[in-house]
């Protein structure tokens, strides 16, 4: 399966991420990207590099000020200042929030906007952060650009992930809404409506919030039940959508610890309500943290079962682009996508 990606990736490799108190190395590194590519090469798979959309496509998605402090953040967090005379040199993570107590404005303050645009301390900032995902936004949406060149399906080796940043929100390892800027893309080209499946074990609650209350675009996500696993606070099944968008949002979480056959079963539930949508192509979020081995994550998914979600997804019929979210068991992370992508291409 034709294959975009570029090493602009390895620019986002934060130290640590806040784990039960303590500093953790990043789950989210850029070995996960390596292994991938490694199996994709491995495979024999045509590769691609992708190409420069500029910031427009991201911007129909993000807010301007999000995108804003995103691309100026490293430079302001490292200039000289009266917290730091030296300027700041190591990654950032946030340390407040504006929860219900607090006033939703956004703050002048960096510090205070680090907690503004961001939902989580597992998700640092970097000196590479900006490029990191800039790039992978164009890897997805590089990918978009061979499906309207007629391409039956593609796959975005995208990395940081996307699924859990919302408009003008990060965290949960991600920035930019690959899945969703993508999907955008290809309304703005002319498709009249949209599919987003996302079978990462979390939550999508970017991609949600991003067209909860649109009708063109049907998001469904199957993940752990969000009353215990990340990122609590969406992804329960009476979200439904709102205004337009009534019913063309689906959650279908299911309990911690779930095998095989009910996650099976949950895809088949899945692929039901995306055919009855009519779709003029599908996009992907392919998590892979569902995999039986992942170090932070509770589903069961052998790298054969990989093969059959491909397989299934492909009897939809439907342009199919294929973009990167999660998995960290990083050994095997590149047979368990190689093994999706081959289930599709039959
Ligand atoms: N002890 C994606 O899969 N918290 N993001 C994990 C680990 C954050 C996952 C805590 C999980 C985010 C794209
Ligand atoms: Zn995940």
């Amino acid at each position: 399966m034709l294959t975009v990606y570029t090493e602009q990736h390895r620019l986002q490799h934060g130290n640590a991420e806040l784990v039960d108190g303590t500093l953790k190395p990043c789950f989210e590194n850029p070995s996960r990207a390596d292994m991938v590519l490694a199996e994709v090469d491995r495979a024999g798979f045509e590769r691609i590099a992708p190409t420069d959309h500029g910031k427009a496509p991201i911007l129909a998605v993000h807010r301007d000020n999000y995108v804003r402090f995103l691309e100026t953040f490293w430079s302001r967090w490292t200039a000289p200042s009266r917290r730091s005379k030296t300027g700041r040199t190591y990654d950032a993570l946030p340390l407040i929030w504006p929860t219900r107590c607090f006033r939703q404005i956004e703050p002048q303050d960096i510090d205070g906007q680090l907690g503004y645009f961001s939902m989580d301390a597992g998700t640092p900032v970097t000196a590479g952060t900006w490029p990191a995902a800039y790039w992978s936004a164009q890897t997805a949406l590089t990918g978009a650009d061979r499906l309207l060149a007629g391409e039956r399906a593609a796959f975005a080796l995208c990395r940081p992930p996307g699924h859990h940043a919302a408009a003008d929100v990060f965290g949960g390892y991600c920035f930019f809404n690959n899945a969703a800027i993508a999907a955008q893309h290809l309304r703005d080209s002319g498709l009249g409506r949209v599919a987003i499946l996302d079978v990462d074990y979390h939550h999508g609650n970017g991609t949600q919030q991003i067209f909860y209350d649109r009708a063109d675009v049907l998001f469904v996500s199957i993940h752990g039940d969000p009353r215990t696993e990340f990122p609590f606070y969406l992804g329960f099944a009476d979200e439904r959508g709102a205004g337009e968008g009534e019913g063309c949002n689906l959650n279908l979480p299911l309990p911690a610890g779930s095998d095989v056959p009910t996650w099976m079963a949950a895809l088949e539930q899945a692929c039901t309500a995306i055919a009855a949508f009519r779709p003029d192509a599908l996009v992907v979020s392919l998590g892979l943290d569902t995999y039986e081995g992942d170090p932070i994550s509770t589903f069961k998914l052998k790298t054969a079962d990989f093969h059959a979600v491909g397989a299934r997804l492909a009897r939809l019929g439907l342009q199919t682009l294929f973009c990167l979210e999660g998995g960290y068991a990083v050994g095997p992370i590149g047979e368990n996508a190689v093994s999706v992508l081959n289930g599709f291409d039959g």
